[in-house]
């Protein structure tokens, strides 16, 4: 997404090199190595938790300074395994109650993990759920 998206470190080259020693595009990405990565992460999940944080502080911001200062949108990757940790569910729910409607979540939907078809292991109505939490959901 980030070669697709213009940032200019994440070359071809860099993404023949996925997940190997010294590479900009490690299987984990920290902040710091490659524009873009806005967060160090890894455990499943706490993507999602931080951007709600990022949508958490934009509004704060706004509110104290003004929408002419700080008015930006907060976007979110999420796969299969992020959506199946139990922190998305607090995540979600926060961002349900505080109606974080410049935080848009993209889910993956594509029925794979590291285990193989998400079926094996899981069978939660994903779009139900966010729906319960009084997000706006688009299929
Ligand atoms: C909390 C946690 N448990 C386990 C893992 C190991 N792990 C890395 S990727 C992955 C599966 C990811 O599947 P998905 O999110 O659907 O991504 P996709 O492979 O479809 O891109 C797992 C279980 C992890 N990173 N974090
Ligand atoms: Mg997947």
């Amino acid at each position: 997404l980030l070669h697709l998206t213009g940032y200019k470190a994440a070359t071809k080259e860099e993404l023949s090199n996925f997940r190997q020693w010294g590479s900009k595009t490690a299987g984990h990405p920290e902040y710091g190595h490659m524009p873009g990565v806005e967060v160090t992460t890894g455990p499943l999940g706490q993507g999602l938790a931080t951007s709600i944080g990022f949508a958490m502080a934009e509004r704060h911001l706004a509110a104290k300074y003004g929408d002419d200062l700080v008015d930006h949108r907060t976007w979110v990757v999420a796969g299969d395994g992020c959506l199946m940790e139990g922190v998305s569910q607090e995540a979600i729910a926060l961002a349900g109650r505080y109606k974080l409607n410049k935080l848009t979540v993209l889910w993956d939907d594509n029925e794979i993990t590291i285990d193989g078809k998400v079926s094996l292991s899981d069978a939660v109505d994903q779009k139900a759920r966010f729906k319960a939490a009084g997000w706006a959901v688009k299929a």
